[in-house]
């Protein structure tokens, strides 16, 4: 399916592994498929046993498809699979078992803040595309290290930590660079987001990310929420700067041909017809 495709890219990302290919009719678990010999992979960087990246399985029994202790391992799919000890991904095969560079097992929760204006001419009007006739939003974008491409300023949701915190902090981290700032300048980054942030904006997504990184075993999920800036005097007058896992920062007009990373694009479609906007 669509929503299944980067999730099968040939080269594990980060490594110079190959997935096993999986052709369309073969991705459902359902399907049966003796000769399935996914490759095992998990980045060194996961196996170091860093604070974020759960242990391997055999000393370690993860409580699947519960909240396991602050650690929260249920899917927004529903109840997943699991096999021999091991989650099974919801969506399919993926040529590769392990968990890549993920460091959970089964369901690796982000959230993905979508900052949104409309574009406006040196004069303030909003700007019409030039076929569609409809006003184009922009968007708040950063351009990851990792990849390079093009992607929402979104990260992983910390153990006990509430979506709506995630959403904020993240953007402050990777499009504003709060790491870095003082603590006083930190404070001024958060007096300025904290009104558009503490709206309840519009939930885009919720489920299933078709993210390159994810394997048989694990993947991302996330919580896609939209902040829209109507008047443009809010997030709009501020100083973007790329910070933590971005490479670059930018306004970026919300566009069907645009590229993404992972299923951003369809994020942004999903914006584009709530708001009534070009794309
Ligand atoms: C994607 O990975 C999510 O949609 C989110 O944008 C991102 C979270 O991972 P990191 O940015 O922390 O690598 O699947
Ligand atoms: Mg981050
Ligand atoms: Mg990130």
């Amino acid at each position: 399916s669509a929503m299944h495709t980067k999730a099968r890219c040939p080269v594990y990302p980060g490594s110079s592994t190959n997935r096993f290919p999986v052709p369309d009719d073969k991705v459902s678990w359902a399907t049966d498929w003796p000769e399935y010999s996914p490759v095992n992979y998990t980045a060194p960087s996961v196996l170091k046993n860093p604070v974020w990246a759960d242990p391997e399985i055999g000393s370690f029994s993860p409580q699947f498809n519960s909240l396991d202790g602050s650690v929260d391992r249920k899917s927004h799919e529903g109840k997943y699979t699991v096999k021999d000890g091991r989650p099974l991904n919801p969506r399919g095969r993926t040529g590769l078992n392990g968990r890549g560079l993920l460091g959970r097992w089964g369901p690796n929760h982000a959230a993905d803040p979508i900052v949104t204006r409309w574009k406006r001419d040196c004069s303030g009007q909003h700007v019409s595309h030039a076929l569609s006739k409809l006003p184009v939003l922009q968007f708040v974008s950063i351009k990851r290290k990792d990849c390079g491409e093009w992607a929402i300023p979104g990260g992983m949701v910390d153990p006990g930590e509430l979506v709506s915190l995630t959403l904020q902090r993240e953007f402050s981290e990777e499009a504003l660079n709060s790491l870095e700032a003082s603590a006083e300048e930190r404070e001024k980054i958060r007096e300025r987001i904290t009104k558009l942030f503490s709206s309840p904006g519009f939930q885009v997504y919720k489920g299933y990310v078709d993210d390159p990184r994810n394997t048989d075993n694990s993947w991302m999920e996330t919580v896609a929420v939209n902040f829209h800036d109507e008047t443009g005097d809010s997030v709009s007058e501020l100083p973007l700067q790329a910070g933590d896992d971005a490479g670059q920062v930018s306004w970026i007009d919300v566009d069907s041909s645009q590229p993404l990373y992972a299923s951003h694009s369809h994020f942004l479609q999903t914006v584009a017809k709530e708001r009534n906007a070009h794309w």
